[in-house]
């Protein structure tokens, strides 16, 4: 058992006090706001680890309230779960005006009880949950934003618009990640930090300070069942991954693939990689499977403060000025080079053999 207690590692409140040192003029309220988030997280990570023990497994029921959220997929009782915690945790202080959730069809008001602050909130606050009952790891992920000044003078109820701030906007964005450790990884600009919970102190300690991906790499994460409905240019690059020293990169990849987009960036984070998920053809209605808001947007945030890359595949993610709370997007991060490179396929014309997938020279489909 590690002797935390003589540990001189920082928890996340001394980091964010000396962080906050740096700006004399800051009130106080972000950090109190995070610490809130991080407490949050701490519940989650107990009704995850306790898991059918705690008869949290499985799908919501109908009877407590349904069982099919915005997106039109089936909520586990651990989604509703982690929903409510995040919730009652951050709702109360006096530092948001509003929130927003993978599992709410509209933005959430402060009750009236409650003062009202300056930030919004939007999260998932349970990432990869279709996978919870195999015992994979999932996370929270979360982005905060300033609200709109007429929101915080006027302190009226928050509306859809109030939350479609490009991702180049966020204060600050994090994930934790519940695995063999709980971790929180956070950044507030100025680099990205990761803190393990320390299950004797209940407390977040940095173990992980500036995390910085590798600029190349030779891991790519992609579910390829889906590979049929791709655009050429993303058979492209995985065609010449999978084509490996016999190819025109020369170099053999390995493939990685949890299903869940919050353990496979922090891999990332670590080891650098990288991941797509594209705009495909598979649903004309959904382009893309990930939710610009509170997934792009926070994971791409920690990319590019790590000095990785975020993109949708054709322009950096953080630039892209959303235009619906629940909106879905293509999304490649990772490795700065491997980004690079995709992006600038999307760019290149295309040679005609590539313009059908099916006939590539070098498709998943060859014999
Ligand atoms: P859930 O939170 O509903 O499980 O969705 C997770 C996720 O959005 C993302 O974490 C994964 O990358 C992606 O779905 C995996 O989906 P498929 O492997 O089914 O394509």
């Amino acid at each position: 058992m590690p002797l935390t207690l003589r540990s001189n590692r920082s928890t996340l409140t001394q980091f964010l006090i000396e962080e906050r040192r740096r700006f004399p003029s800051a009130s106080g309220d972000f950090n109190a706001l995070i610490l809130d988030v991080a407490l949050a997280c701490k519940g989650i990570a107990k009704a995850v680890a306790y898991g059918e023990l705690a008869g949290v497994m499985g799908n919501h029921s109908a009877e407590e309230g349904g069982t099919v959220n915005v997106q039109g997929e089936t909520q586990k009782t651990l989604d509703v779960l982690s929903n409510d915690v995040f919730m009652r945790r951050t709702e109360w202080s006096g530092n948001l005006a509003g929130m927003a959730s993978e599992e709410m069809d509209d933005p959430y008001q402060i009750p009236k009880q409650f003062p009202r602050g300056n930030y919004l909130i939007v999260f998932d606050p349970l990432d990869g949950s279709s996978n919870i009952d195999v015992n994979v790891s999932v996370g929270s992920i979360f982005s905060i934003l300033r609200a709109p000044q007429d929101v915080i003078d006027s302190g009226r109820d928050v509306v859809d618009t109030d939350f479609f701030q490009s991702g180049s906007q966020q204060v600050a964005a994090g994930y934790a990640l519940y695995g063999p450790t709980t971790m929180m990884v956070l950044t507030v600009g100025g680099g990205v930090n990761g803190f393990t919970l320390d299950p004797n102190l209940g407390e977040f300690m940095l173990t992980h300070p500036k995390m910085h991906i590798p600029e190349d790499t030779h891991e790519f994460a992609i579910n390829a069942s889906n590979s049929r409905f791709w655009e050429a240019p993303v058979t492209r690059y995985v065609d010449e991954c999978l084509a490996g020293k016999t190819g025109a990169r020369g170099k053999d990849f390995n493939m990685r693939w949890i299903a869940s987009m919050v353990a496979e960036a922090h891999r990332i984070l670590m080891r650098g990689g990288v991941f797509l998920y594209p705009r495909d053809t598979k649903d004309a209605s959904k382009p893309g499977r990930l939710r610009l808001l509170y997934e792009a947007n926070p994971v791409g945030m920690i990319m590019e403060q790590a000095g990785g890359r975020a993109s949708t595949g054709e322009m950096p993610m953080l630039d892209v000025l959303p235009t619906s709370l629940h909106q879905r997007i293509g999304f490649v991060f990772g490795s700065k080079n491997e980004v690079d490179r995709i992006e600038r396929y999307h760019r290149e014309p295309l040679k005609a053999e590539e313009k059908n997938p099916l006939f590539a020279e070098r498709s998943l489909f060859r014999d």
